[in-house]
């Protein structure tokens, strides 16, 4: 055990000479980020609901189908994640942005516990369970109701409001992704923490990234499609790694 320690450590004190002397520093993370926040993964065990596959749910098909049906499943996500906190690896990346002045965090997550974390300079490339929009006059408003009323309506023309996350099927917001191919674009060093690399076109940016010379490091518990292009893979919890890069 010892040995393993050390070997890590002095990985880690490498990785983070590495990092000083890097100046665009990227963060890309998943859902694996808030496990130890208590925020159910997509793809851990009790990542389903009442026997639905995120990707069941979350589609405008669905929506159009059953907006009660999909609304009930926010609310529940909601509420699941409104008591929960953000965890030191959430903490870490906010003092990181501190500490580097191009730090830039594109998160797929839409709990916000990046921002309730500290971090500012954040792109919720997936959206966030705290927006809604509306889907008739596309006006855009937080709400933190707990519950939320199930099919709520616009305050301003009266219409259907529906969570402002990207379902799948549907492209990313040409904003937040154009900050994103920007910031990829310059980045000479990337950590890819808690991701399983499945959904794209996110799982598809290290390897942007890496093209474009950035040096590419990933935490996860497990190895996942991205570790074949990372030139350092930790596995381990994020909670207890992201802040040894402090
Ligand atoms: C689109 C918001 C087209 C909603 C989400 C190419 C190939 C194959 C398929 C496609 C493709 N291109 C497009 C597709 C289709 C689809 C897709 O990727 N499907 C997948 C399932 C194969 N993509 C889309 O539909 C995208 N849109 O393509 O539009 C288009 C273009 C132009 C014009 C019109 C249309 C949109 C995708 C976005 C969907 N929305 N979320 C909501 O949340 O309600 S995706 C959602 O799931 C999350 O945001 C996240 O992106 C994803 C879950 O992935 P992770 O976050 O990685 O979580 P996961 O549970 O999978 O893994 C957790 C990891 O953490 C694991 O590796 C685990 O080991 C690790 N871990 C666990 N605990 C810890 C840990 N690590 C460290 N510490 C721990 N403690
Ligand atoms: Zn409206």
């Amino acid at each position: 055990m010892k040995g393993i320690m050390e070997e890590l450590s002095q990985r880690i004190e490498q990785l983070k000479s590495k990092l000083r002397d890097s100046r665009y520093i990227v963060a890309l993370t998943g859902a694996g980020i808030s496990a130890e926040s208590g925020v159910p993964t997509f793809r851990g065990e009790n990542g389903l609901w009442k026997q639905y596959r995120a990707e069941d749910l979350a589609t405008p098909e669905s929506f159009t189908r059953s907006p009660k049906l999909v609304w009930e499943w926010y609310n529940w996500r909601r509420q699941l994640i409104a008591p929960l906190t953000y965890n030191a690896a959430h903490r870490a990346l906010a003092e990181l942005e501190e500490k580097f002045p191009h730090f830039t965090l594109i998160t797929q997550n839409v709990d916000g516990l990046h921002k309730k974390a500290g971090s500012k300079n954040v792109l919720e490339i997936h959206g966030s369970i705290w927006k809604v929009r509306c889907t008739a006059c596309n006006h855009i408003s937080e709400n933190y109701e707990v519950p939320i009323k199930i099919l709520p309506h616009c305050k301003m023309c009266g219409g259907l409001l529906r969570p402002h996350v990207v379902w799948f099927g549907e492209p990313l917001p040409p904003d937040v992704s154009e900050e994103t191919q920007r910031a990829l674009g310059v980045c000479d060093f990337l950590m890819v923490i808690g991701t399983s690399g499945v959904v794209h076109p996110v799982a598809s940016f290290p390897y942007y990234a890496r093209a474009k010379g950035a040096f590419v490091v990933e935490v996860n518990l497990e190895r996942t499609p991205i570790s074949p292009i990372a030139h350092e893979t930790i596995l381990g919890k994020a909670g207890e790694i992201v802040p040894l890069f402090l």
